[in-house]
């Protein structure tokens, strides 16, 4: 395996959540990417270094709902951090709670104050305005509805309809689907998304330029009549966002606007499936929506992941 031998180091992670859903970030210890732009050195991590992203995040360190923050030095220097966001499957371009959760990670280390900073992403520059230690907006990079009402047959189900639209990672947005989302209904609900996501990919329904849509989310109206709207957001690697998805909300706010239900500086109030909330808005940028999002994270371990060379699973369970 890619590395994996070399595997005796000590990696230092600090853990958060964000309206619930967990972010691991990556502060030292890992493989040397060396020099070149973010891009090149994420590249680099995925050819020659995947074991780490699975040693780090899988089983029996982490688990399927983890997602990785990986700080490295930024490209330029308006930037506080450079980061590299990763899951139990692969690498995600944006991130929009674990940009929380590496905000209030940041803050927790004393490397950011209250105040506005800038973090560089694979998909480009997100704005940060860090409130309090744990309150924090976020302004993503431009959102887009790609293609309204695309129609896919999913067997058993019947044809969904639902929006394609990029927040930083490819959405497919379903309104009626008809399951209440319900946490006592998980298994149902992420029956269904992988069923959509499965047939979306069969039937080469993608994203711009051919991209993978694999991300899903339902919606329904909220429980709390504060919101707008309650989400169920299934992840790329099957797991369930816990949070309202800030990518997914993003998303959400190209379609409205693409569809004259949201106007520039509106609150929109996504709950998500823990009926936690975040609330986004967007501004209008040379005809482009930019989304920011806000919300709150915690931080709940410091530690050191260690790897012992006996250790058979010393790598992670899974591929
Ligand atoms: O908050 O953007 C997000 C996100 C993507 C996957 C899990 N969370």
């Amino acid at each position: 395996m890619n590395g994996e031998p070399a595997l005796s180091r000590k990696i230092e992670v600090i853990d958060s959540h964000t309206a619930g859903e967990p972010t691991r970030c990556i502060l030292s210890g890992g493989p040397d990417l060396g020099k070149g732009s973010l891009q090149e050195r994420m590249a680099r991590l995925k050819s020659h270094h995947d074991w780490t992203r699975r040693a780090i995040l899988c089983e029996p360190r982490g688990s399927d709902v983890v997602v990785g923050a990986w700080l490295l030095e930024p490209d330029s220097s308006d930037c506080v951090a450079a980061v590299v966001f990763f899951n139990n499957v692969g690498y995600l371009g944006m991130c929009g709670h674990g940009t929380i959760g590496v905000a209030a990670t940041l803050a927790h280390m004393g490397r950011v104050q209250p105040g506005i900073h800038v973090l560089q992403t694979p998909v480009g520059k997100v704005r940060i305005d860090l409130h309090s230690s744990n309150d924090v907006s976020i302004e993503n990079v431009p959102a887009y509805r790609y293609a309204a009402a695309a129609k896919v047959n999913v067997p058993e189900v019947g044809t969904v309809t639902g929006d394609i639209a990029w927040g930083g990672n490819w959405f497919f947005l379903v309104e009626h689907h008809g399951l209440p989302l319900e946490l006592a209904n998980v298994d149902a609900l992420t029956e269904l998304t992988w069923s959509i996501r499965t047939q979306l990919k069969a039937s080469g329904i993608t994203g711009a330029n051919g991209a993978e849509i694999d991300h899903i989310e339902l919606f329904t109206p909220p429980h709390d009549p504060a919101n707008h709207s309650r989400n169920f957001v299934l992840c790329p690697g099957k797991a369930y966002d816990r949070s309202p998805c800030g990518t997914g909300t993003s998303a959400k706010m190209a379609c409205l606007v693409a569809a004259g239900k949201l106007a520039p500086g509106d609150a929109w109030r996504q709950e998500g499936i823990l009926g936690t909330v975040f609330e986004g808005r967007v501004r209008l940028e040379k005809g482009a929506v930019i989304p920011s999002i806000t919300g709150s994270a915690f931080v709940t371990a410091e530690s050191t992941l260690v790897f012992d060379l006996k250790d058979p699973f010393r790598a992670g369970i899974g591929s």
